[in-house]
């Protein structure tokens, strides 16, 4: 507990872009959520292979921790909110975004509802979700696989490019 309020919730995002000015998008996603993430760190940019559906430019992707007074639903209005500034388009899973902002991990929560699904399920297969987080939270737990974000990195066997792309002082 960093503040001493006990609603204060460690947070994890992941957030990618392969559309348009990329790393403008990261920024100004990061720049929202940080108005309900205390204490927020943010990983190295990294450029990534597209995972599931081939056929569309390279992300970037990077990802964030801190602590948050939030509710989980607050955090999904915002994020909308944010997806909707940035011009984000309906378009079919695993394609093209101008942003994506996941939930990865929000305390050791697990829900599964129809609207989300915390941990993100997908979160231990992915290496352009765990390379970052590795950079800032490799201690961090997933609560349903009882291992450590370096512990799941290390088994992960997606072995798409994940390449340094700068550093977070462009944030
Ligand atoms: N997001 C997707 C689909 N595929 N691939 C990479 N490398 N990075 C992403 O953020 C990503 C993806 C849809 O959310
Ligand atoms: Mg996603």
């Amino acid at each position: 507990m960093i503040n001493g309020d006990s609603h204060c919730i460690p947070i994890a995002l992941s957030l990618g872009a392969n559309l348009g000015d990329r790393l403008h998008a990261l920024r100004y996603a990061i720049k929202s959520m940080s108005a309900i993430i205390q204490d927020i760190i943010v990983s190295n940019v990294y450029e990534t292979e597209p995972v599931g559906f081939k056929e569309q430019p390279s992300f970037l992707n990077c990802a964030c921790i801190g602590y948050t007074n939030s509710t989980l639903e607050e955090i999904m209005v915002l994020i909308n909110a944010v997806h909707q500034a940035l011009h984000r388009k309906p378009r079919p899973k695993w394609h093209e975004r101008e942003i994506d902002i996941d939930i990865l991990l929000f305390g050791d929560s697990v829900i599964e509802s129809e609207h989300i699904m915390i941990p993100h399920p997908r979160l231990h297969e992915r290496a352009f979700v765990l390379r970052p987080l590795s950079d800032i939270a490799p201690e961090m737990i997933h609560p349903l696989k009882q291992k450590t974000i370096q512990a799941l990195m290390a088994t992960c066997e997606d072995d798409s490019a994940v390449v340094f792309h700068c550093d977070s002082t462009v944030f």
